[in-house]
């Protein structure tokens, strides 16, 4: 059998590792993937001959290839997810858990040759920028050409993470395969005491893209538990002041809420004429570690955006757009048939033509059709130094120093426009009382709101619990903490329409939050932490009145007591084990809102 592995590395790890997973699922041949273009293209070229891939108008969208998922395996499956920790509790109540023993015995059944016939591909990757002494090794091995182009743009491939890893055992170890795509056999197993994850009978984004939420979210928040830091589910941004001063925010938004766009937002004009600017440090993932200073510093794991299509346009995010134009992927969008472009819903008002296919691959013409183009959960897959507005920090191997972490939901009720919390463990409790309606980024039904701490609900690799702990106990080690806000964009009025206009107008908050950072403008003490004095919010050039603003910051009592109530059952489902100091936080809001 033809396998290029041991010409690339002599790792006695990686060769018996590889030995074993080629014995389990019988792949016709190996190909390791060096990170090479040529080699790429070679793929690129090869999934378009069997249907896999297909190409897009090169000379319109350079690069760009489109792929369709089965209409079954279209988002992250929650569900079939699970943390097999050795002891149940280590996954804690918020997970699936399966022991290590049944989740590899069942592993081993499906995988049993389910490479014969099929090509093997070997993906070793980088996780944050190659060199820095923060980056982390993982391997993916997988029957997927989509999942290894996807990987090359989403992460730092090939030769370069081999160097860095060495001759150490030091890389998670990721099996994926497709075996026949049986949505009842189904698994994403992580097992973060063997630096491992398994994904079987899936082909879609989260739950095959291994480095993605299973590496840098679910195994890599048991590491930083291990080791003194943070891995959360938060964009990175800096705003540049009109001194030519950067500041940098993390926010933690749930998945289709919101982070690309923040990410990437443009200031209102008004703004801009006086020289502020955002730039893009990351989208999704952040890795968050104490600096010598004793600030916390952010660094992107990732190389790439993988982000929710439809709503994407030129008024909402321009710059996503633009990172778009070439060497992107696009998964479950509609096709426009007359050039081959691409089309999803709000991408412009009106479809270019009627003749085009939906995501299914469907005849679809929009003028006789009542069904979506594209799928809610269609995505691109684009590089991250494709973006016009991506910072000259991004791959910085120290990170950028935090001045303020944001926490935010989609809530059409409760949660203010904007709070700030007392300090940080009050912070942590309104990050651990998250609540946000859900989205199509997971199977299940959307819009039904659920607690969602920190945005962390999905993807959490121990007992979340002991992640509050570990929160806690980052802030006991410095006295230099960002400060911490909680927002909602998506608070509606009686005709359920959002009140807020959002995306670049977003920018009118951030503004604020910089201002409290130093110390600027004062606020309003409230029972659920501080608001806004109404006229510190500038609104300049937005057509919006104060009454609706004081009405965005205005709190219901009898919401927020329900809410109360919420979070106690929340709280409840961990035994006791949720850390005293949240419990006392739990009493105050409580008692203020008496
Ligand atoms: P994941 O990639 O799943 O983690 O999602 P995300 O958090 O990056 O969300 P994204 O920025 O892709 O936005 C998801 C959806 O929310 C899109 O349809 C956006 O158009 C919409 N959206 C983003 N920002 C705003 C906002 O400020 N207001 C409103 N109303 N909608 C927004
Ligand atoms: C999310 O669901 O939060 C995503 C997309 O960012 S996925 O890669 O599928 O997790
Ligand atoms: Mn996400």
């Amino acid at each position: 059998m033809n396998n290029n592995t041991s010409k690339f590395t002599k790792n006695k790890y990686v060769l018996n590792w590889i030995d074993e997973v080629v014995a389990l699922t019988n792949p016709k041949e190996v190909i390791l993937i060096d990170g090479g273009e040529s080699q790429i293209k070679q793929l690129r070229k090869e999934g378009c001959s069997t249907g896999e891939m297909i190409e897009l108008n090169q000379k319109k969208m350079p690069g760009c290839y489109y792929h369709r998922t089965k209409p079954n395996d279209v988002a992250r499956m929650e569900d079939r997810t699970f943390i097999c920790s050795k002891d149940e509790i280590n996954a804690g109540p918020t997970n699936n858990w399966k022991s290590p023993e049944e989740a590899y015995k069942l592993g081993k059944e499906i995988f049993k040759n389910s490479m014969t016939g099929r090509t093997m591909y070997v993906i070793p990757y980088c996780m944050g920028p190659i060199g820095s002494p923060f980056s982390k090794i993982g391997i993916e091995v997988t029957d997927s050409i989509y999942v290894v182009l996807n990987m090359h743009i989403m992460t730092r491939t090939g030769k370069q993470a081999l160097n860095m890893l060495g001759f150490t055992n030091d890389f998670v170890r990721g099996l994926h395969g497709k075996c026949t795509l049986d949505e009842t056999k189904r698994y994403i197993f992580h097992f973060p005491e063997d630096n491992t994850i398994w994904s079987l009978n899936s082909a879609y984004g989260g739950n095959v893209l291994l480095g993605k939420k299973c590496f840098a979210l679910r195994i890599a928040t048991y590491m930083g538990k291990q080791e003194g830091w943070m891995a959360e589910h938060m964009l990175i941004l800096g705003i540049e002041n009109p001194k030519g001063e950067i500041k940098y925010i993390a926010a933690a938004f749930p998945s289709a809420c919101g982070k690309t766009n923040l990410a990437m937002l443009i200031p209102p004009e008004i703004f801009r004429n006086k020289g502020y600017k955002i730039w893009t440090v990351g989208d999704d993932i952040a890795w968050i570690r104490i600096g010598d200073d004793g600030r916390l510093y952010a660094v992107n794991p990732e190389a790439g955006f993988f982000g929710v299509a439809p709503g994407t346009n030129v008024k909402s995010n321009p710059n996503a757009l633009a990172a778009t134009a070439r060497n992107t992927i696009f998964t479950n969008v509609a096709i426009n048939k007359d050039d081959m472009t691409v089309w999803w819903e709000k991408l412009t008002n009106t479809p270019p033509t009627e003749n085009m296919e939906d995501w299914i691959g469907r005849p679809w013409n929009y003028k006789t059709s009542t069904e979506k183009g594209a799928n809610p959960n269609s995505r691109f897959t684009a590089p991250a130094k494709n973006c016009p507005c991506i910072s000259s920090e991004w791959e910085s191997s120290n990170g950028v120093p935090l001045s303020a972490i944001i926490f935010g939901g989609r809530r059409a009720k409760t949660a203010p426009l904007v709070y700030q919390s007392r300090d940080w463990n009050h912070g942590i409790f309104i990050g651990s009382a998250m609540a946000s309606e859900t989205t199509a980024a997971a199977n299940g039904q959307v819009g039904v709101i659920r607690r969602d701490p920190m945005a962390m609900l999905p993807f959490c690799g121990y007992n979340m619990a002991d992640y509050f702990g570990h929160w806690i106990e980052m802030g006991q080690k410095t006295d230099k903490l960002p400060k911490i806000f909680h927002v909602n964009w998506f608070r509606t009025n009686e005709n359920g329409d959002f009140i807020w206009p959002g995306y670049g107008e977003n920018f009118r908050v951030l503004e604020w939050m910089l201002k409290r950072c130093e110390n600027k403008v004062d606020a309003k003490e409230v029972e659920i932490g501080y608001v806004p004095n109404i006229d510190d919010l500038n609104l300049e050039g937005l057509d919006m009145d104060k009454e609706t603003l004081n009405n965005l910051l205005s709190i219901d009592k009898n919401l927020w007591l329900e809410d109360a109530n919420g979070i106690e059952e929340f709280y409840n489902k961990f035994n006791g084990r949720i850390p005293t100091e949240l419990q006392n936080e739990l009493e105050t809001l409580k008692n203020n809102l008496k």
